[in-house]
């Protein structure tokens, strides 16, 4: 059985805290895509990790996570954040592998990255970790792979200061690397969890062009980056929440404004701490996308959806959601490809009743008020597919899935 968890918005939706979830029933788990512009959280009582590079199995102990072949990866974050998870007691020796065929960010990627960004017209709002540049040569045929670090003819075409920064890292990485195909194929773990970053509004393909990321953050993403075939994938699961945010620049038409939505966007960044994980910029915040979320649905082929941070609306009266966008007058419910279009759109909004109630506590979906029952069953119809698992808290055990 072999799952994907893929963002089903502009990312940070909660999928590091539902990966952790998943990953008790998994033997394997491999991140599939980006690198360390992604920030995933996972809460444990009184510890917080952040991760970037590592793939969100690895809190449990004796778990293999592999960083698969669509990421690119920077050598002193990885070493940093796994020095960083030996210092909260992970225990992470052997049990972290690379997919040879992953890319390497230089030391050099990053400048060139905010350089690159800041002299574009309209900048995307980049996180600075050298991604589109990592992976602008990886599809040039320029790029340098973990397999390269063993090659003296690609390492032959780096400078002296790159070929040295690669020297430092070189023994550590070759012990972690493995073919990553050959690994799967060869260990045939029964449960595999296949790990998204960012979400599908920030692929390349799908996303809001040229306001996107560098990698695959849809599902699709999901077998390149892991070596397998699409057909072993079995299920895929696209994490919302409850509202949406968006971090860095780029089309957003259910974007709280002051003059329409008043105080929304400091109390929804406040009780939901909307804040990047990676470079602590305060997130967009606005009301939850139905016509986004429809779209994501509909080109991943999700089975089903995982719904969080119900629980900062529990403060609320009411809840709008956008069920449809307004552009130069005509209503529409299918996601524009331009961004022209999507700049131009009014989110046209329908009103649910508030809750009023601490849900963090719950633990049945048969508890949730009704409020909260409605909410998610206008979802369902919507997008046409289930909400599967609820959220209502960032720690494991906040999790409610729908028997
Ligand atoms: P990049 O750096 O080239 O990938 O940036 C391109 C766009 O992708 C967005 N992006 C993200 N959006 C949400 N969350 C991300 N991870 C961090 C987090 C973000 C942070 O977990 O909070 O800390 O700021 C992430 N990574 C990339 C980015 O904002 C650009 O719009
Ligand atoms: P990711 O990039 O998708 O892994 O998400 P991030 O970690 O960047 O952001 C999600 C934030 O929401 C983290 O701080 C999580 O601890 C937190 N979180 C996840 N699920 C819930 C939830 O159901 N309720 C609340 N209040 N917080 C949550
Ligand atoms: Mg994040």
């Amino acid at each position: 059985m072999n799952l994907v968890v893929i963002g089903a918005q502009w990312g940070d939706e909660g999928k590091g805290k539902m990966v952790d979830y998943l990953a008790s029933e998994a033997d394997v788990i491999v991140r599939f895509s980006g690198g360390a512009n992604a920030g995933h959280t996972i809460v444990h009582g009184e510890r917080t990790y952040k991760l970037h590079l590592v793939p969100s199995g690895i809190l449990y102990p004796g778990k293999t996570v592999v960083l698969g072949s669509g990421m690119v990866i920077d050598p002193q974050s990885l070493f940093q954040e796994l020095a960083d998870l030996e210092k909260e007691g992970v225990d992470w020796k052997g049990r972290v592998l690379i997919s040879s065929r992953a890319h390497i960010v230089l030391p050099g990627y990053k400048e060139l990255d905010k350089r690159q960004d800041s002299q574009r017209k309209k900048p995307i709002g980049t996180t600075g970790r050298g991604i589109g540049i990592a992976y602008s040569l990886k599809s040039s045929r320029d790029g340098i792979r973990m397999a390269d670090l063993d090659d003296d003819n690609r390492l032959s075409l780096l400078d002296d200061s790159d070929r040295s920064f690669l020297e430092e890292y070189r023994e550590r990485l070759k012990e972690m690397m493995v073919d990553i195909t050959s690994f799967i194929h060869g260990s045939s773990p029964e449960r595999m969890l296949l790990e998204g970053a960012q979400g599908v509004l920030l692929d390349l393909d799908l996303g809001t062009y040229p306001f996107v990321s560098s990698g695959y953050s849809a599902a699709a993403g999901a077998s390149l980056g892991a070596g397998i075939g699409p057909r072993q994938i079995d299920g895929i699961l696209g994490v919302f929440k409850a509202y949406s945010t968006r971090v860095g620049n780029g089309p957003f038409p259910s974007e709280f404004t002051s003059d329409r939505d008043g105080e929304l966007e400091h109390r929804i960044r406040d009780i939901g701490r909307e804040y990047g994980a990676t470079t602590g910029r305060p997130r967009r915040c606005g009301y939850l996308d139905l016509v986004a979320l429809r779209y994501a649905c509909i080109s991943n082929g999700l089975d089903g959806l995982i719904l969080t941070k119900i629980d900062v609306y529990d403060s609320f009266d009411e809840i709008q959601v956008c069920v449809g966008y307004e552009i130069d007058g005509k209503q529409y419910r299918d996601f524009p490809v331009s961004v022209k279009d999507l700049q131009k759109a009014t989110p046209v909004l329908k009103k649910f009743a508030g809750w009023k109630k601490d849900v963090t506590g719950i633990d049945s979906y048969e508890q949730l008020p009704e409020e909260v029952k409605e909410y998610i069953s206008y979802i369902e119809d919507f997008t046409e597919t289930p909400v599967t698992v609820v959220s209502v808290g960032p720690e494991r055990s906040q999790t409610i899935i729908r028997q």
